[in-house]
Order: C-alpha cells, then structure tokens, then sequence
C-alpha cells in the first residue's frame, strides 16, 4: 500500500468537502507555511521527509484504530443493550481475547518502533560536520555565532509588523537584510521574518549547538526537520543539511514569555561559493563578538 498516495488522495478529498488548501510544493524553496495549509510543512530534506512520512504512517494507524474502537462501542451499544440483549452474558473470563488483546497492542507498538527510533537517532546522533554554529536563544531573538569562522556573531530579530504595512519601512529593512547577504533580498512572511539571517551553505551537514541566555527556547524549522530545545546552562547539539538553496523559516517553540510569538527563526541556504563570499564580508564586519551565553 503506497501511504503517501492514499494520504494525497484524502487530502484532495478533503479539499473537494470543506475547501481546505492542499499545501502544494513550494514553487522555489520557501520553507514556510501554507495560506490555510494544514498538513505538516513541505519537507525540503531527508530529516523532514522522514518526519512527514512517520507522521503519515502514525496517522493510518491512529485512524484503523479509532475506527475499529469506534465500530466496537456503536455495535456494542446497539446488539447489547438492555432492551435488545435481556438476558446479559456472565462471562468474566476468556483466553484467547485476552491474549489477542495483549499481543496486537504489542504487534502496533513495535510496528511504530522500527520506524520511530531509527528516525530519533538520525536525528539525535550529530554525524561528521563541515562546521558548528552556536545558537543562542534570548528573550526574544536568537544570536548566531560562527566559531569555525572567527566568531563571526550576529542577533536576528523578528521585523516588526508595521514593515508588512509600511512600504518605506519594508524597503529599510529589506536594504539592510541585502547588505548582510550580499545580494537582493525580499521579505516573505509576516511575523517570521528576522532581520538578519542564519546563512549556511548548501548540501553541508551543519552541526547547531544551542543554549539560552535566559529562559528555555526552542529553535525549529519544520521544513529543515530540526526541533531541540535551547536551555541555559546547557550545550544542546543537533545538525542538519539543506538540499536545496532557499530562505526556511521557523519559530521558537518554548514557551518563553511575553514575545515568544516574537521570535521567529530564518535560515538562508546560498551555493558555497555564496557562502564564502558571505563569510568574509561578515568577518569584517561581525567577527569575535563572542558576546553568546557560550562565550569562546
Ligand atoms: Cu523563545
């Protein structure tokens, strides 16, 4: 049985009953949510393709077994009850439904484990990297530090709202993000663009080491596949690879406080020439801040 094309095919069924959109693929690579999406975000590499297809896999066997409790209690309800079955059974014992009971529970269990803790250690095991990056979380932006480049350190900030409004405050802060970048850049996304952006290379495994200067953030980018979160006074590692180049947008996801809606998360996947050029400009202009609740 093919789960993505059933899965596909409810979801244009749904879309034909209550009019919901059907996430299609990005046209480029924005990783970013859908207008009335409502389906997880479009994968854009291995760790979330495999993310997506572990929660369509858990999605079918949810809706088997809901719908044969379901079934069970309506038939239950109707054969067995007081009026249609008088005479109640007494029968408190029976082997065979008890094994069954026992062993399918098991059998479903072990059936989401063979596919659910290869993914958590893809996911959790750091393979061989190109280079680390330190995130920081703050109340409420995140810093990036890049120690295998000389420290290279920046805050990224949520724009504000009033530049989605405003357009000569939009043109400010897209000739700023620009600047940082080194070519042209566009806001995408309300409330989840930053004003800086994490900036990483193409197909390279990178390692993210997180911590928090204050309170328990999460830094996670559903199209990316990552989700860990940052504590203060710990070092939290995970990694991740981009297939493709492209702006992957993200949230915090820890309840942090008053503007934890606030803090959103924007990676920039460029070629790796792009990259180098980046890292020497931002060298001369952001190198040795060491200013991360990791220090140097
Ligand atoms: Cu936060």
């Amino acid at each position: 049985m093919n789960v993505k094309r059933l899965t596909a095919g409810i979801m244009v069924a749904l879309t034909a009953l209550f009019g919901f959109t059907v996430s299609a693929l990005a046209e480029g690579r924005l990783g970013v949510p859908k207008d009335k999406g409502i389906w997880l975000q479009e994968a854009a590499n291995t760790q979330a393709s495999r993310v997506v297809d572990f929660n369509e896999l858990l999605l079918w066997i949810i809706t088997v077994i809901a719908a044969f409790v379901f079934i069970l209690m309506f038939y239950v309800m109707i054969r067995y009850n007081a009026k249609a079955n008088p005479e109640p059974s007494k029968t408190s014992h029976n082997t065979l439904i008890e094994i069954i009971w026992t062993v399918v529970p098991i059998g479903v269990l072990v059936v989401i484990g063979f596919w659910s803790i290869p993914l958590l250690y893809f996911q959790d095991v750091v393979p061989k990297t190109e280079f680390a990056v330190r995130v920081t979380g703050n109340q409420w932006n995140w810093t990036y530090n890049y120690p295998d480049h000389d420290g290279i350190e920046f805050t990224a900030a949520v724009v504000p709202k009033s530049a989605f409004a405003d357009a000569a405050e939009r043109a400010e802060y897209e000739a700023g993000l620009s600047k940082f970048l080194g070519r042209d850049a566009k806001l995408n996304a309300r409330l989840l663009d930053t004003d800086y952006r994490m900036v990483v290379p193409v197909n390279t495994k990178v390692k993210v080491m997180l911590t928090a200067s204050d309170v328990i953030h999460s830094w996670a980018v559903p199209s990316l596949g990552v989700k860990l979160d940052a504590v203060p006074g710990r070092l939290n590692e995970t990694w991740f690879e981009a297939d493709e180049v492209g702006t992957y947008y993200g949230q915090c996801s820890e309840l942090c406080g008053k503007d934890h809606a606030y803090m959103p998360i924007a990676v920039e996947v460029v070629s790796k020439d792009e990259f180098a050029k980046w890292v020497e400009r931002a060298k001369a202009e952001y190198a040795d801040a060491g200013t991360t609740a990791l220090g140097r």
